[in-house]
């Protein structure tokens, strides 16, 4: 069987920036040539707007494939390069972070002030025993302080384990268990959808017996108090961050550590089976991390106020909330809560209210706004918006033109950037102030990335064609491994495509006519539908495309006749449901998706549902639904956000 995936669906719309948004940009044309020119050298020149304390002399080793290196005789301190150097600028006044909590509060922190905390805690960690080296859990809501809390580790030249607040306590442990973290920093709580979210009490689950003996690394838990719940204290190891943090010195000297001390690890679910702690560096990670943000979120830190919607528990969070922008000099919003809290308009006033220029967030946020209607964006002043990017997923071409028209104005470019936990910065994107862009459309790697799309036996499929991505060349923010676990990184990264030396990304993706690239999801949720290799994402696209549907997601079902089966699951818009008869719709949509892009794609069977699962970062998790298609018990569920929402989704499938 090939594995080129089959297109069927074409889009013709461009829109290229305006040439005032070209002339301000950071990005110009002529970094692709540098970067063709000389791709290490170009990537030298990136890192060399960090602050070095030991300049580096060579960029890259890969003489021991798949672990490189990058800069690896340099050393600097990342806290130092995201905190110190611009106080010494002399921007120590200016805003770092425009904090909204979400039952209201705010607070502002400078960039002095924010250099002073991250010094006391770095103070505290030392004082309780935390070295180079060692490894500390962060489980902590969007506040300030967990921004702190990982500057303060990477300025100790500590490791960092962050794990997103609304993991459970069997998460937490597993995760803590797996790095073997000396320290826990939390909360007492968060506020989530106007209630609040106890954490304290998961860690205290979490370090306890669950059923093979009590933690046995963790030395510390410092403890944020936010919510004022009632929680439970173990002397000698509960500390409270207030007793101890603004009692510390704020005395403290950024020491310089190697390029590629470890960072962190963030842990990625994958589709099945043991979480993978990802292992990020130094000098690559940060030096790409703050190119991207700069060249393709277009950031001027001196005019800009920008807002990455991420929650740090996610690699986006990582990138672009800390370490990015920081690096830049940026002034950010950073939110607390859920978007429709207190009220679904929650976003767009705190873009009204902080006059944000810049909005970075997932198509799954704007395809829930998309069913709410864009009655709620424009009861707010979205004018100050002047760059959109989107990421997490493919953005089908409707939620796209959605995002651009009522959310920006028609006006702001948008950037959908592909990349991944493992990539550590994005690798495909246009570059705002350049590209003429196509919606739908990732469009082309940024410069100094290599990729091919190819064939199962790494032949390259050429333009026009769907295969598999692949990344041909290692790239400064690229993932030095799996943290105890080096068989597992060659094995899920490297094996598939040993003799070319490619990295395999686990996505589908076609390269256009011109060469642009479109992603297809991923390679697992491929469907075969009669010898044809289908991708979720076109079909999803196509029903995304009807007036009736907000959100779809598509699998393949097993089919006597076709092998596979195409079946769909799609939320529609609310605007939609008010004002018609719901009788007929399943029918008009699969003959919809017909007319749109074939016969082959029509799906067999149509099911409106209320929502779709989701993991917690806001991806659509198919396998579950191809458990519901074909009538089997639903599998795994613990990485969905809402352990409700299969329940429902079986309940309006059956109840056909
Ligand atoms: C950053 C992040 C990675 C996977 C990736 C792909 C999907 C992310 C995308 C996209 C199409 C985009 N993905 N961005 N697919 N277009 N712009 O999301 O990291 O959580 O590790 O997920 O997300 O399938 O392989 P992570």
């Amino acid at each position: 069987m090939s594995s080129q995936i089959d297109h069927l669906l074409t889009e013709t719309r461009r829109f290229a920036p305006s040439a005032e948004f070209a002339e301000q940009a950071n990005a110009h044309a002529d970094l692709y040539d540098e970067a063709t020119a000389d791709r290490e050298a170009f990537w030298a020149e990136q890192a060399r707007a960090l602050h070095w304390e030991k300049p580096f002399t060579k960029a890259l080793d890969w003489s021991n494939p798949p672990f490189a290196t990058w800069f690896e005789d340099g050393e600097l301190n990342v806290a130092y390069n995201c905190l110190d150097r611009h106080v010494e600028a002399g921007h120590g006044d200016r805003i770092a972070l425009l904090w909204e909590g979400e039952p209201g509060d705010e607070r502002r922190v400078t960039y002095a002030e924010l250099t002073d905390e991250v010094k006391r805690l770095a103070n505290v960690l030392t004082d309780l025993g935390v070295e180079s080296g060692d490894r500390v859990a962060i489980y902590l809501p969007m506040i300030p302080e967990a921004v702190a809390s990982m500057l303060a580790v990477a300025r100790i030249g500590a490791i960092h384990s962050v794990v997103f607040g609304g993991f459970s306590a069997d998460s937490l442990r597993s995760r803590i268990d797996d790095a073997g973290a000396k320290l826990v920093i939390t909360s007492d709580g968060g506020y989530r959808k106007g209630k609040i979210s106890p954490l304290k009490p998961a860690v205290d689950q979490a370090l306890g017996d669950r059923g093979h003996g009590p933690q046995e690394t963790v030395e510390h838990v410092l403890v944020v108090k936010r919510t004022e719940n009632e929680v439970s204290w173990q002397e000698e190891r509960d500390l409270w961050w207030h007793d101890l943090v603004p009692a510390a010195s704020a005395d403290h000297v950024a020491q310089p550590f190697p390029a590629e001390n470890p960072l962190f690890i963030l842990y990625t679910s994958g589709t099945t089976g043991k979480p993978k702690g990802i292992l990020h560096t130094s000098g690559g990670y940060l030096a790409q991390a703050a190119f991207t943000n700069k060249a393709v979120h277009d950031l001027h830190p001196e005019t800009d106020v920008y807002w990455c919607t991420a929650d740090i528990g996610w690699i986006t969070g990582h990138t672009y909330v800390t370490y990015g922008p920081l690096a830049n000099g940026a002034t950010q919003v950073i939110y607390e809560g859920t978007p429709d809290t207190p009220h679904p308009g929650r976003w767009w006033e705190i873009v009204a209210k902080y006059g944000v220029t810049i909005l970075y967030t997932a198509p799954t946020a704007i395809r829930s706004f998309m069913k709410l209607g864009r009655s709620i964006p424009e009861q707010h002043d979205l004018s100050s918006l002047r760059l959109l990017g989107s990421v997490g997923e493919p953005i089908n071409p409707e939620a796209w033109m959605w995002y651009r028209h009522v959310i920006g104005g028609d006006r702001a470019p948008i950037v959908d950037t592909w990349w991944q936990t493992e990539t550590g910065a994005i690798m495909v994107s246009a570059l705002p102030g350049v590209t003429e862009t196509k919606p739908g459309s990732a469009q082309v790697p940024l410069p100094g990335i290599s990729l091919d799309v190819v064939d199962d036996q790494g032949q390259e499929v050429g333009n026009g064609n769907g295969g598999l991505l692949v990344l041909t060349e290692p790239w400064p923010s690229m993932l030095r491994g799996i943290w105890g676990d080096p068989e597992r990184f060659k094995e899920t990264y490297w094996d598939k495509f040993a003799d070319q030396g490619f990295y395999f990304a686990g996505d589908g993706a076609r390269l256009d006519e011109e060469g642009d690239v479109w992603f297809l999801g991923r390679v697992d949720d491929v469907m075969n539908v009669s010898g044809h290799r289908l991708s979720t994402t076109e079909i999803e696209s196509a029903l995304v495309g009807n007036e009736a549907v907000a959100e779809a997601a598509v699998v393949g079902a097993s089919d006597e006749t076709t092998g596979q089966a195409v079946v769909a699951y799609c939320v529609l818009k609310n605007s939609y449901t008010q004002a018609h008869d719901l009788e007929g719709v399943v029918d008009a949509l699969r003959k919809w998706v017909g007319d749109q892009i074939g016969p082959i794609a029509r799906p067999r069977d149509v099911y409106i549902v209320t929502e779709l699962p989701k993991t917690r970062s806001g991806k659509i998790m198919r396998r579950l639904l191809r458990d519901v298609a074909e009538g089997r018990e639903v599998g795994d569920t613990t990485t969905l956000a809402d352990t409700m929402v299969m329940a429902t989704i079986k309940g309006q499938v059956i109840g056909k």
